[in-house]
């Protein structure tokens, strides 16, 4: 009775794995030439899949929707930005970026820099930026080291001459390099 339902399902297993694998033979590889071909597991997991992709799409687009209508955060191109409205030291705002899977607001051209600008406005106060002097003084660079293609300097800045290692945005979207162990709104981007 046990063989015999072993064999019952081992050749069914079989059959369907035959019928649906992308073996050579299985109906529905290749069909005859000119002959549409059966659908396969394959295409069926595929199709399923997509849809699961397009559907996962969709439902981060309306959550994204949301946050963006309560004002928590700002869509730019690929970033999302948003702030947790605290003001600490560059360290800790780096930090609390880092630890929630981004890192601080680093814009890269003047859409990004105008979108961090938009929360600065919200919160009416200067933000440090992802942005710090490397070894040789007045030469700025991101996070990573990377130096930066893209600048937004006040009038007259940057300044610092060494002394002024990290940087803010002002309210009207300018930037000024100041000391890092100031108060500035935290801002992040993900
Ligand atoms: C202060 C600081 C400097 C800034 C000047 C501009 O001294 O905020 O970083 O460059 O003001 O006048
Ligand atoms: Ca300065």
């Amino acid at each position: 009775m046990l063989s015999y339902l072993s064999y019952t399902v081992v050749a069914a297993l079989l059959m369907t794995c035959h019928a649906l694998c992308n073996c050579p033979g299985a109906p529905g590889r290749a069909g005859l030439k000119g002959q549409p071909r059966l659908p396969r597991l394959r295409d069926f997991l595929d199709t399923g899949f997509h849809s699961s992709l397009v559907n996962l799409k969709y439902q981060l687009s309306r959550l994204e929707g949301v946050l963006a209508l309560d004002g928590k955060i700002k869509v730019v191109g690929e970033k999302i930005l948003a702030s947790n409205g605290k003001e600490v030291d560059f360290e800790s705002a780096l930090e609390s970026c880092e630890e929630a899977g981004g890192t601080l607001a680093t814009p890269v051209n003047e859409e990004e820099n105008k979108a961090i600008l938009g929360i600065v406005k919200q919160y009416n106060r200067y933000a440090y930026l992802g942005i710090k002097e490397g070894e040789t003084s007045g030469e700025f660079m991101d996070i990573n080291g990377t130096p930066l293609n893209y600048t937004k300097w006040h009038q007259n800045e940057p300044n610092g001459k060494g002394r002024e290692n990290c940087v803010e945005m002002y309210s009207d979207g300018t930037w000024n390099d100041k000391k890092c162990n100031l108060n500035r709104l935290t801002i992040c981007e993900f």
